[in-house]
């Protein structure tokens, strides 16, 4: 007979703790998934293998995950669309994706009747025996989770690394690993309890999904909640804004592109050049790393001063992050053609993200921006373009939006598909300029994501080069 497997919600000191567990007395758990995404894939895997019985919803008329789901758990229910009216009979917790609305009315409904609500971060944490490493920020969090999860390999350990970064957390889960690498979004850090981590940062801040946080206030304070729990901060010293998130009682270790005081780390100016640098010990040296730009610099040391927080000595480190080559559609050269360089950067799904790869460009530059905009303003845009030889060729639906925020500064080429934004640039670049895809927005009115647009850009740069 199978064995009944509770998730049972045990009250501890340290705050609320969940556990799927098998339980002695009949009294079966069900759950409902909220989202038939990657995570209700997660969640489906997840129960399954303990034997919780699900029900699954999800508002899309053909939620992506539901075959995945079906084929791991066969007897659950799955509801598309409007289909489910009100919760199922039986429910005792509901996990919601990060996807989900939180005034869902189905959530207000549990909320009412005092079910348990948990996202999979919150059932990943509780199931978890290995110490947490939390990466959040606007900008940088994938690079850093996997600069560090390569670092952390590279030195002889076995790391998990995930979340919002593609692998959901629940997939995760293995009693082999020594670390947990995990990216965290604002809207994972929102519907999640605290975090227990051994070393926890907010990268760096400024606006972003404002479409979806209504303030750029209730923004930051999803990404605060990383360090509830977290028994060290990294601290980034060149974002000022950062030092407010940070709660009084605990260790803090920074970075910056600075030079560092004591145990943190930053860089060093010797007559052998740039050091990447903790305290006064010189690490390595800046132009061994293999990825570029000042921001990947600074990205590297917050994953040194995470994994030394997480108690790695720092030489252990320096192997995985000298052999760290970069992720796809982050500042990636695509070719360079008649003296033209191509660069997708499609990863660039903010203002902020956009301007920092365009400071990182030397000379000419043909810009390829455009897409939904989040709901932010392009100023900033405009303010790194002015005084640069730049062209832009704009495109989506927040195209119109740039190109008012940018005429007075550069000439500008509107576009109806990428495509067309490849042979517009071939067009307008010269000998010796750049190219470079960096759109300033995310990609959902016209791409299935941020991959798919850079995929598009480096097959249209591919087929028109001989
Ligand atoms: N949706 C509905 N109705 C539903 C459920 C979802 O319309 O009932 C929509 C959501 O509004 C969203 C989309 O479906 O636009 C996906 O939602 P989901 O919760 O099913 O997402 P998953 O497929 O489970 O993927 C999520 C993260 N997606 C989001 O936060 C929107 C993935 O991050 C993450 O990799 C994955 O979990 C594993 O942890 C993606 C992302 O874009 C890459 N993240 C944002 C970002 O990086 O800026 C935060
Ligand atoms: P995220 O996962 O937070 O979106 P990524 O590592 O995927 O971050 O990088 C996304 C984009 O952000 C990159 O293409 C680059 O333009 C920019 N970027 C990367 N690291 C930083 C950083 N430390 N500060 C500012 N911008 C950055």
């Amino acid at each position: 007979m199978a064995t009944a497997v509770n998730i049972k919600m045990e009250h501890r000191n340290t705050g609320h703790r969940a556990r799927a567990q098998a339980a002695d007395s009949g009294s079966a758990s069900r759950v409902l998934v909220l989202g038939m995404g990657v995570t209700g894939v997660s969640c489906a895997h997840y129960l399954a293998l303990r034997g919780i019985s699900a029900v699954f919803a999800d508002s899309r008329q053909e939620p992506p995950g539901s075959a995945d789901i079906r084929a791991a758990m066969p007897d659950a229910e799955l509801f598309a669309g409007d289909a489910l009216a009100d919760l199922p009979p039986g429910i005792d917790h509901v996990i919601i994706s990060p996807g989900v609305d939180l005034q869902h009315p189905l959530i207000r409904r549990a909320r009412r009747q005092g079910i348990e609500i948990l996202s999979d971060i919150d059932v990943f944490v509780l199931e978890c025996n290995a110490p947490v490493i939390a990466i959040s920020g606007t900008n940088g969090k994938s690079t850093v989770t996997t600069m560090l999860g390569e670092m952390l390999s590279a030195a002889g350990h076995s790391v998990g690394v995930g979340g919002n970064l593609g692998r959901p957390a629940l997939d995760l889960l293995s009693p082999d690993d020594d670390f947990y690498v995990l990216e965290l979004s604002s809207f994972q850090l929102e519907r999640s309890r605290p975090i227990r981590s051994v070393a926890a940062t907010v990268l760096n801040i400024v606006p972003d999904h404002l479409d979806r946080h209504c303030s750029f206030a209730s923004y930051v304070a999803a990404k605060a909640h990383i360090y509830a729990q977290c028994e060290t901060v990294i601290l980034n010293r060149d974002c000022p804004r950062l030092n407010d998130l940070v709660p009084a009682d605990k260790p803090v270790i920074s970075f910056g592109l600075d030079e560092p005081a004591q145990r943190n780390f930053g860089v060093r100016l010797t007559g052998d050049g740039e050091f990447i640098a903790q305290g006064n010990e010189l690490l390595m040296p800046v132009d061994a790393l293999s990825v570029t730009g000042r921001h990947n610099l600074a990205n590297a040391l917050a994953a040194l001063a995470l994994g030394y927080a997480a108690g790695i000595e720092p030489a252990r480190m320096l192997p995985g992050l000298r052999a760290f080559q970069g992720l796809a559609h982050r500042m990636q050269q695509v070719l360079t053609d008649d003296g033209i360089t191509w660069i997708d950067d499609s990863k660039a799904t903010n203002v902020a993200a956009a301007v920092m790869s365009i400071r990182s460009v030397a000379g000419r530059l043909v810009l390829i921006a455009g897409g939904d905009g989040k709901g932010a303003g392009f100023e900033d845009l405009a303010r790194a373009l002015s005084g640069r030889h730049a062209s832009v060729i704009v495109l989506g639906r927040d195209a119109d939006r740039i190109a008012a925020a940018l005429e007075d500064h550069c000439d500008i080429t509107a576009v109806n598909d990428l495509p067309e934004a490849v042979d517009a640039a071939r067009k307008l670049a010269a000998p010796g300029d750049t190219v470079l895809l960096a759109p300033a927005c995310s990609s959902l009115d016209m791409f299935d994501d941020f991959s798919h647009r850079g995929d598009v850009f480096q097959q249209a740069v591919r087929e028109g080069s001989p």
